[in-house]
């Protein structure tokens, strides 16, 4: 039996009543929302090849899973989620994202090498295997680091595979200050690389306070600006195309 027929969300069904969910643009991606907001990891995968059928993966992680994850945000910062809920919500959500990026496949011939992490200290990783998900599906080779990634282990990783950029991300005010520690390091060692960093903490006014950072505000910017980094246009360009 599946856990969501045992497991009355009452907190949903109390607090929210029919109003659960913002709603999405049609049917098939409202349920792939429920199933995140709910956390029903039992149906997601079954849910998210059902709308397949009329979209597209990009178009089932943009509106279906991020747009749902926006709605546990919603529901966090109005105190109707705890922690637990949250946690369950973000299963479902990264299962989901799993069978999109299978279903987009990975192109054979690599672009390039992105290096990417979640800041040291910081285990809100979704944003980063959002980021991943788009990065690989538009052919680029991704080291992915993880999440509570040391600043050393950055610059080592850095080093060791000279990838054409870097991504950060960040969700809390007290992990993105490793941003500026890396850019810091990269200087000082003459690493010249693109650094884009993302995520709910920070933000354009602070990231381009230091030099090398590039601020990502939606996932999708990693691909062009990865295409830009890949093709030599510099830091400074690549910031004042997307930043200003
Ligand atoms: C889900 C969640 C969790 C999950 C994380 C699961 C996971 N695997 O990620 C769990 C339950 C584990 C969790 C734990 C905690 N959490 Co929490 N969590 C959240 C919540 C509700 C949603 C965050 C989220 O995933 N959003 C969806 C993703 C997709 O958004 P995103 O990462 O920002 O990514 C988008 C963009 O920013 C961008 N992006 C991101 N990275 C990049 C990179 C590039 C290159 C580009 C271009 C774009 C880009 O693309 C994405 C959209 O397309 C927020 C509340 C909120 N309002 O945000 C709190 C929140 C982040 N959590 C918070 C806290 C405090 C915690 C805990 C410390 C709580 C505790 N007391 O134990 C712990 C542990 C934290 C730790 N050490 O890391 C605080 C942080 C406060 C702060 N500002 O410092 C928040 C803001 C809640 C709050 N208002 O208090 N949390």
């Amino acid at each position: 039996m599946a856990i969501a027929e045992v497991f009355v969300r009452y907190d949903l069904k109390e607090e929210l009543g029919e109003k659960k969910v913002a709603a999405a643009k049609d049917p098939l991606l409202q349920k792939v929302m429920d199933a995140v907001v709910e956390g029903d990891e039992d149906n997601i995968i079954a849910l998210v090849n059902e709308a397949f059928k009329s979209h597209d993966p990009m178009v089932v992680i943009r509106e279906g899973l991020v747009k749902a994850m926006d709605e546990v945000s919603r529901l966090w910062n109005e105190g109707i989620y705890y922690l637990p809920q949250t946690l369950i919500s973000s299963d479902a959500m990264l299962a989901g994202l799993e069978e999109c990026e299978r279903k987009m496949g990975k192109s054979m011939e690599r672009k390039g090498v992105v290096v990417t992490h979640t800041a040291e200290g910081d285990i809100h990783d979704l944003g980063q295997q959002i980021v991943n998900a788009l990065l690989r599906a538009n052919g680029f080779e991704v080291v992915d680091l993880g999440k509570d990634v040391p600043v050393d282990d950055v610059v080592e990783a850095v080093k060791q595979y000279k990838p054409a950029m870097v991504t950060g991300t960040a969700l809390m005010t007290t992990t993105m200050t490793a941003f500026q520690k890396i850019a810091n390091r990269f200087k000082r060692d003459g690493i010249e690389v693109p650094f884009v960093c993302g995520g709910g903490a920070v933000a354009l006014e602070w990231v381009t306070s230091f030099d090398l950072g590039i601020y990502g505000k939606e996932a999708q910017e990693a691909p062009p600006m990865a295409d830009d980094a890949v093709d030599g246009v510099p830091w400074t360009k690549i910031r004042e195309k997307y930043n200003t």
